[in-house]
């Protein structure tokens, strides 16, 4: 799998995307991620990629001409399966989603900035718009972060543990259960009895218990979808 970003702040990105599972999994070969600085595809000696925007409000624009030339330049080493745009207007990042572009072979992932993006790359580019969450960032490139991580780990091979991002919360529409690990008394507070039990079937079943409490404790309108068996993953 191939993931291109185009930013105007290619620094943003550097860290999030070089440690822990997604640097792994890109040493690995198991994904391409490329940070593209959208500053390489203008012509000016300022390296323009904003102008204002028309109409009576305050901010700037990203301009047009670079991103479809980035995009273009981009799309004649082989097609996208989907154009990203970042925007709070997206449709909202769930595991779903996330489990359907994990099945993709090449993502391209345009970073939303200022205010906003010339509404023609929208318009004429984009094949669908992708929000993490209902506040605003001051920019896309932490929600492309957020996407790449959560799309990465879904790779067979990315995680040390083959079925451990099946078992993640949201996967079966369900918060996880909780997790502990030695010592077995910490500060006069125990673990569960059966978790130390070593009956697995009995295990099992307490953590799906667990996990169907938490849900509906937690996240009521979550729950409500998994017990009408909306959860599409
Ligand atoms: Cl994807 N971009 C921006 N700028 N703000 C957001 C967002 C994305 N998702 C939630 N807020």
């Amino acid at each position: 799998m191939r993931i291109d970003i185009l930013t105007v702040l290619p620094e943003l990105l550097a860290g999030p995307l070089d440690h822990s599972i997604v640097g792994r999994a890109r040493k690995a070969g198991l994904v391409e991620v490329n940070v593209i600085p959208l500053r390489n595809y203008t012509h000016d000696r300022w390296r323009t990629v904003d102008d204002y925007a028309y109409g009576p409000d305050a901010g700037m624009v990203l301009k047009p001409e670079p991103i479809f030339e980035a995009v273009e330049a981009l799309q004649a080493e082989g097609a996208y399966d989907e154009v990203i745009y970042t925007s709070p207007d997206g449709e909202l990042l769930t595991q779903p989603l996330t489990n359907a572009l994990s099945l993709k072979g090449r993502l391209l992932i345009l970073c939303g900035h200022y205010k906003g993006v010339d509404h023609r790359v929208r318009e004429h580019l984009v094949t669908r718009e992708v929000s993490i969450g209902d506040y605003v960032l001051s920019g896309g490139e932490l929600a492309a972060a957020v996407m790449v991580d959560a799309i990465t780990r879904l790779i067979p091979g990315a995680i040390g543990d083959e079925t451990s991002a099946l078992t993640d919360s949201f996967q079966d529409g369900l918060l996880a259960p909780p997790a502990y690990t030695r010592p077995a008394n910490f500060r006069g507070w125990g673990v569960p009895e059966v978790l130390v039990s070593g009956n697995f079937p009995v295990i099992a079943q307490w953590q799906h218990e667990q996990a169907l409490e938490r849900t509906k404790r937690l996240r009521p309108e979550l729950y409500k979808r998994y017990e009408r068996g909306e959860c599409d993953t």
